[in-house]
């Protein structure tokens, strides 16, 4: 018999309501790989190792408000109800909320960003791809993952060493004003932002999904409490978020020096990857953190469909244990697509996390 998984999970039932019902990659429509069996099957393979569940309590607006444009937050939870208003659903057969005009620097050439009246265009103002569609339960699965988050961060500031936030959707590719990358409210930021309100001091977010988390960066991209550090597929090798990732991006006015990309070439598998990891700790710990947060993100591994890195079960473990020695540390569900070993994954992360807590 082995020792139960020593490690909180955060879980809410709304996270379940967030169908995207597929994305809309170069201009079709696919089945798309963020699906609520991607919640259920974790939450399953923890439950069997005997992790305590803890549900999600409400909280207000104010952290969201604080790493948010409020206008995102009025847009992301009344757009589905325009857009039903608008017969979009009913009269033209578009059963999710999807852009199509795109209001880039380069269309408006200096001009305002106005907020178009209509739905249809304003959706291009606060969702920057076509990957990341609304339904009829997003806004309450967005808005639970946010309270999952915040609930993880508030065990850790009354003195857990750990808490594991299972939220879905996922959050690192939301920026300030801007959501995209099959995310919607950056449940991390979120949780870094509700660590530092309860007095952590500095935080260090270090971001192990596979993509690089944007939003994040842009989040805390001036900030010097809140150290950024990322280990990704790199984005000048074709992979998204395309535009951002890159090495160069060391941050900004008093987050000079307060962000860190490692990005890693297809095909990078444990050894690789895990010498970027222990980079990323040695950059952190300079930052010298109170709290952590991981954006667990678990679509490194191997078999993925949605990335090229090949990272083992063992080297999750490893990712955990490294990570979560730095200081007590909210670990923040993010990506991971390959249901059969989503399960496998965060237990091998969780159980490295706990080897560091315990010695
Ligand atoms: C949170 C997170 O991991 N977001 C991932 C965003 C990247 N999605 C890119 C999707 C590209 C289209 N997928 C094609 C899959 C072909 N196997
Ligand atoms: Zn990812």
């Amino acid at each position: 018999m082995t020792a139960s998984l020593p490690v909180p999970v955060v879980w809410s039932q709304d996270c379940l309501r967030h169908d995207p019902g597929g994305e809309v990659w170069l201009g079709v429509k696919d089945a798309g790989t963020e699906v609520p069996e991607r919640a259920l099957v974790i939450r399953d393979a923890l439950a069997a190792a005997g992790a305590p569940e803890v549900p999600a309590a409400a909280h207000g607006d104010e952290v969201l408000q604080a790493v948010h444009d409020p206008a995102l937050l009025g847009h992301l939870a009344g757009v589905w109800a325009e857009w039903e208003q608008a017969g979009f659903p009913a009269e033209w057969g578009r059963d999710r909320v999807v852009p199509y005009v795109f209001p880039t620097e380069g269309m408006l050439g200096g001009l305002p960003g106005r907020l178009p009246p209509a739905v249809h265009g304003r959706a291009g103002r606060f969702c920057y791809d076509t990957m990341t569609l609304v339904g009829p339960g997003s806004w309450a699965a967005i808005r639970g993952a946010a309270d999952v988050a915040l609930t993880a961060a508030d065990l850790v500031s009354a003195g857990a060493q750990l808490a594991y936030a299972l939220c879905r959707p996922p959050g690192h590719h939301v920026t300030g004003s801007a959501y995209g990358g099959s995310c919607y409210l950056n449940n991390a930021a979120i949780a870094a932002q509700a660590l530092v309100a309860a007095g952590a001091g500095r935080v260090a977010v270090l971001d192990i999904d596979a993509h690089h988390g944007n939003g994040t960066q842009s989040i805390f991209y001036s900030r010097g409490d809140v150290f950024y550090g990322s280990v990704h597929v790199d984005p000048g090798a074709g992979w998204f978020p395309h535009y951002v990732g890159y090495a160069d991006e060391r941050g900004a006015g008093p987050g000079e020096g307060a962000n860190l990309n490692l990005p890693l070439p297809p095909g990078t598998g444990d050894e690789g990857w895990l010498t970027a990891i222990r980079d990323l700790c040695a950059a952190a710990a300079a930052h010298r953190p109170g709290a952590v947060v991981i954006s667990l993100g678990l679509d490194a591994a191997e078999a993925d469909p949605e990335s090229p890195l090949r990272v083992t079960e063992a080297g999750y473990r490893e990712a955990g244990r490294l990570t979560a020695a730095l200081a007590p540390t909210v670990l923040v569900q993010e990506g991971g697509y390959h249901l059969p070993t989503l399960g496998p994954l965060v237990i091998a992360a969780l159980t490295g996390a706990a080897e560091a807590v315990t010695g």
